[in-house]
């Protein structure tokens, strides 16, 4: 019996040679079936005196895949891949915010809604919050603003996918081992087939960086596969000259 969007032949694996797996599994690597998204690549993620510089951690692993997303966003446009883009927030009056997770966020004083050098932080539409300036958004690709740190959780991504026959997601931004991995559990559950790029992502821990693009792996790729933007834009070439 033949399983629809399935082959047996190992031979048809995707053109992008990633671990555990070439990528996609199915070889099946189209604009039409395959979204780009770039998680929380935001002011309080990546600048001076926001969320992630508060607590005290390393901003330049934060900055450091900003120019390889660059680069993979600009190729992914011009052949007319779908970009979404998510933000990491919550409205003004905090309702949404979790106790616990308000809690937390003080323990290690960077208390989300307190009042920053980039406005309050993780709050929507303070300066902190907004993508930033290297990484705009063009008009008409999607932002996804969650509260949360899985970008399907309380949000209309699922929804937003399946209307476009979304089959592939090339998961990049910050920080792997919390929102980009949260995100890849969500939609690996969901069906989708998933790829991390090491070089687009970047984490608070430079260990746990390392540990969650090895959890990736596990059991035949337990969660998808991962790969370096070379290694990517080398098979999206091979996918455009094959069609
Ligand atoms: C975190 C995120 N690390 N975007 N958020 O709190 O990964």
């Amino acid at each position: 019996m033949s399983i629809p969007g399935t082959n047996d032949s190992q031979d048809k694996n995707g053109p992008v040679k990633a671990h555990p797996y070439d990528w996609p599994f199915n070889g099946d690597l189209r604009p039409e079936n395959t979204a780009l998204v770039i998680i929380d690549m935001q002011v309080d993620f990546c600048g001076e005196g926001g969320y992630v510089d508060k607590m005290g951690y390393d901003l330049e692993a934060m900055r450091r895949p900003i120019q390889p997303i660059r680069t993979i966003l600009n190729t992914m446009r011009a052949e007319n891949y779908y970009i979404i883009f998510t933000r990491e927030g919550h409205r003004p009056d905090l309702s949404d915010l979790p106790p616990n997770k308000l809690w937390r966020s003080r323990q290690i004083a960077a208390g989300i809604g307190d009042q920053g050098p980039l406005g309050r932080i993780l709050v929507r539409g303070e300066p902190g919050w907004e993508i930033i300036s290297e990484l705009e958004p063009l008009p008409g690709e999607v932002i996804i603003d969650k509260p949360g740190k899985g970008s399907f959780f309380a949000t209309d991504l699922e929804l937003i996918l399946e209307l476009r026959n979304i089959q592939n997601l090339i998961l990049v931004g910050v920080t792997t081992d919390v929102c980009v991995h949260t995100t890849m559990r969500e939609a690996n559950d969901r069906g989708f087939e998933c790829i991390t790029l090491t070089d687009c992502t970047g984490a608070t821990d430079i260990v746990n960086h390392g540990a969650a693009l090895k959890m990736i792996t596990m059991q035949g790729g337990v969660f998808g596969a991962y790969t370096d933007s070379k290694k990517f834009l080398k098979g999206l070439t091979e996918a455009s000259k094959s069609r």
